[in-house]
């Protein structure tokens, strides 16, 4: 497989400087939490530096590799802050030759969650919410949160995500409800 070197060079010539930052702040939060929770932090470094691989690709492209691979068009119309998960999916087997599922599941669902999710999954889902770039209301107590109980912090994530997107008036992706559905129940 691909070294974290070129895996940084790579990602890094496609993105800001901003959003660059991001990932290594996402990288690094995974890597501790994997730690903390019992993870692979090889996986989660992988799966942390890819997950936001795509967000800048224009949407013709996006459209080009989600029908080449044949995923669900619906996105297409949630435009790239639904696709750029699904879309870095690919392109990690297709650039990188992640072979990993897990790995490859954490980047698709790292936006939106899932009904069911991996350890690593929760993480890099939870690592891009709290890394020490983010500055939103609620972010010390997602970090709070995540340091106790990691399930907790998913569930905590798609309840703000949910509200935010509510309060701007956005379309909810159909799988966002699903998934803020399994979880909210979840102990229950
Ligand atoms: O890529 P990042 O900015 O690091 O973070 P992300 O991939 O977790 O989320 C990108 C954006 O996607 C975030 O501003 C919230 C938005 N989003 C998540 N679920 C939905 C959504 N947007 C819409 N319209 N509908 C959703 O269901
Ligand atoms: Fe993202
Ligand atoms: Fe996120
Ligand atoms: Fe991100």
């Amino acid at each position: 497989t691909v070294t974290r070197e070129a895996l940084l060079a790579h990602v890094q010539s496609k993105m800001s400087t901003k959003r660059f930052k991001h990932v290594l702040g996402v990288e690094k939060t995974a890597i501790a939490l994997a730690e903390k929770y019992g993870s692979s932090e090889e996986a989660a470094s992988i799966a942390a530096l890819i997950h936001d691989y795509a967000k800048e690709l224009p949407m013709s492209e996006m459209k080009s590799v989600i029908e080449t691979a044949g995923l669900n068009p619906e996105m297409l119309n949630f435009g790239s802050e639904i696709c750029h998960g699904p879309v870095a999916t690919e392109l990690a087997k297709k650039d990188f030759g992640i072979t990993s599922e897990d790995i490859l599941n954490a980047i698709r669902y790292h936006t939106v969650g899932a009904v069911q999710m991996s350890l690593l999954e929760k993480i890099i889902f939870v690592a891009d919410f709290i890394e020490p770039g983010r500055s939103f209301p609620g972010v010390d107590t997602a970090r709070a949160i995540a340091n106790q109980d990691l399930d907790e912090a998913v569930l905590f994530e798609m309840k703000h995500t949910l509200t935010y997107l509510i309060s701007i008036e956005a379309r909810i992706y159909p799988e966002t409800i699903l998934a803020y559905n399994a979880w909210v129940t979840k102990g229950k």
